[in-house]
Formats: structure tokens, C-alpha cells, sequence
């Protein structure tokens, strides 16, 4: 019932965790065996080690949270010598998220995780909103997306997940771009580019000053989002932004998702994945529905 696919992706169920709200999955496994979720999504790494930046790093507003934590690892090969030998194996499906912070580190960190074992697939992040300043990343612009995911193409066989910014004028464009470079599927979006201050200080409450939105506040917009690409396109999409609960799946699933990200929910309640997945195994039973990936995109509008 639950069981799936996103693009070439075999999923136990659409449920995955969002890169970055899961820290490097052996964190989770107190609170969910690492195999529950449809994939385990880990935070990005980068090709070299990064500090990350200052804090604060996070601010909650009336709305929904944001972060600007800066991409803080220690490197792709570190990742490969500790963290990977601690998740190998425990995932259902696993997916290492990574980036760049120039394009030709794109292909050389994917070249090195292609030679492990144990990874189903990688997301490309293109759309950090936290490591220029709070200017529109690099990887926003349809050329350099398309480049971008065809050096990773050339370099690994594993299917590719393009994680795209909301933070753009046309996500279509970007989305196409991510599928022109052979991208297998695209995950929409990463989170928006926010701010908050203290007006009696006169201080940002974030220590970049700008930040990303997560939540459910951003629901509407990343849905928006998902039905374009859909629309549009009929790819496999990924939808991310503001899943609390099994509702808010069928949500992105009507509107073209094939699968879905929860990451804020988690950081409230670390087993909310695992609750949300129940709860949609529950939903389906009660609608009488046998497959969820009939759900997909039938949204009437
Ligand atoms: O580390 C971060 O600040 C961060 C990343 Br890499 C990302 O992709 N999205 C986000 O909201 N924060």
C-alpha cells in the first residue's frame, strides 16, 4: 500500500527524512530504527571540511523556524572513513546529500562517494540559502544547475536527486534544468530565505542576519511549487516543506510529488516521521485506497 517509487528510487513507503534534520542518521536511531523511514536522507557534506557558521543558528519566529547553520562537516572523506560505516546497511534506502562550494567540487566529491558501498543515491544541493551572505546562490541560475548535475552524471551511476531553492523566480526552469543535466528526480525545495530581528536592539536574532524558513508556515509556497513542476513537467518530485502529519503527504502527493521529506516536524518531535508514516498506512486503509502512487498528480485543477 505504502510502497512506492520516485523515479528510479524503490521505496518501503514515500516518508523521507529532509537532509539536515536527521543529522548523520546514527543520532536517530534512540528515537526510529534508521529502516522506517522510505529513505534516510543524511546532511549535506561538502568535498572539503567547513566550520559552519557563528551562532545563533537558529531562530524561531511566530511562524516557523529559521536556520542558518552553514553547512558545517568535516569533509566527504571523513564522512566516508566514520559516518558511512555507522549507517551502512540500516537504511531501507540511503541518500547522501552533498554539495559545492566551487562547481568542480560537485563531480570530484560524487566521484568519491560512487566507489562506496551502501548508498542508493545522492541529492545534489544546489540550495543552500546559508553560505553567500544570504545571496542567491550560485547554483540559481538554470545554466549552472544543468552543468552542475551533468558533472555529477559523468561522474556516478547512482540515481541523482537535484535539491532545488524556492528561492527563484521560475522553479520550472531550474527544475527542467535539473532533468536536462540528468537529474532522475527533483526535490521541491529546500528552505526559504527569511529574516528576524529585535527591533529594540536593533539586532538580526541570526548571526548571517538572513536565514532559511522551515515550517509549516511554508506549505503553501513549496506546494505551489511541487503542482508547477508537476504541471509542467510530469517528473519524479520530491516534495519538502511543512509536513506534519499524514494529510500534508496526500497533500503533495495530489499535487505530482511521488515522495516526500519531513524536517522541521522532526526537530519538534523526533519521532514525528515515524508517526506520520503509521498515520498515512491508517489514512489509506480508511479512504480504501491500495497504492499511494495512484494518488499521484491527481489533484483536479
Ligand atoms: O546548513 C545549512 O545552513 C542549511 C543547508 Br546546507 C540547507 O540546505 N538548507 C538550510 O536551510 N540550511
Amino acid at each position: 500500500m505504502l510502497a512506492t517509487t520516485a523515479g528510479p528510487l524503490k521505496l518501503s513507503n514515500p516518508v523521507m527524512t529532509a537532509s539536515g534534520t536527521s543529522g548523520s542518521g546514527a543520532e536517530m536511531e534512540s528515537f526510529f530504527d534508521l529502516a522506517v523511514p522510505g529513505a534516510l536522507v543524511l546532511k549535506t557534506i561538502t568535498l572539503n571540511a567547513r566550520a559552519g557558521n557563528r551562532p545563533p543558528r537558529l531562530a524561531e519566529t511566530s511562524s516557523g523556524l529559521l536556520n542558518s547553520i552553514g553547512l558545517p562537516n568535516r569533509g566527504v572523506r571523513q564522512f566516508v572513513k566514520e559516518t558511512l560505516p555507522k549507517v551502512r546497511g540500516r537504511a531501507s534506502c540511503l541518500v547522501v546529500n552533498f554539495a559545492g562550494e566551487k562547481e568542480g567540487e560537485f563531480p570530484e566529491a560524487a566521484a568519491i562517494l560512487e566507489e562506496q558501498e551502501g548508498i542508493d543515491a545522492l541529492e545534489i544541493n544546489l540550495s543552500c540559502p546559508n553560505v553567500e551572505g544570504g545571496r542567491i546562490p550560485f547554483a540559481n541560475l538554470p545554466g549552472t544547475v544543468k552543468r552542475i548535475v551533468a558533472s555529477v552524471r559523468s561522474a556516478t551511476g547512482l540515481p541523482l536527486i537535484a535539491k532545488l531553492s524556492p528561492n527563484v523566480t521560475d522553479i520550472v526552469s531550474l527544475a527542467e534544468a535539473a532533468l536536462e543535466g540528468g537529474g532522475d528526480a527533483v526535490s521541491v525545495a529546500n528552505t526559504l530565505l527569511g529574516m528576524s530581528v529585535d527591533w529594540r536592539t536593533r539586532k538580526p536574532r541570526l548571526s548571517t542576519g538572513y536565514g532559511g524558513l522551515s515550517g509549516p508556515c511554508i506549505k503553501p509556497v513549496t506546494l505551489r511549487m511541487v503542482h508547477q513542476v508537476w504541471n509542467t513537467l510530469r517528473c519524479p518530485i520530491i516534495g519538502v516543506g511543512g509536513i506534519m502529519t499524514a494529510d500534508d503527504v496526500m497533500d503533495y502527493i495530489v499535487c505530482g510529488a511521488s515522495a516526500v521529506q519531513v524536517g522541521t516536524a522532526t526537530l519538534a518531535d523526533p519521532t514525528a516521521i515515524e508517526t506520520i508514516i503509521r498515520d498515512l498506512g491508517d489514512l489509506l486503509k480508511r479512504e480504501g485506497i491500495a497504492r499511494i502512487g495512484d494518488c499521484v498528480g491527481t489533484v483536479d485543477f
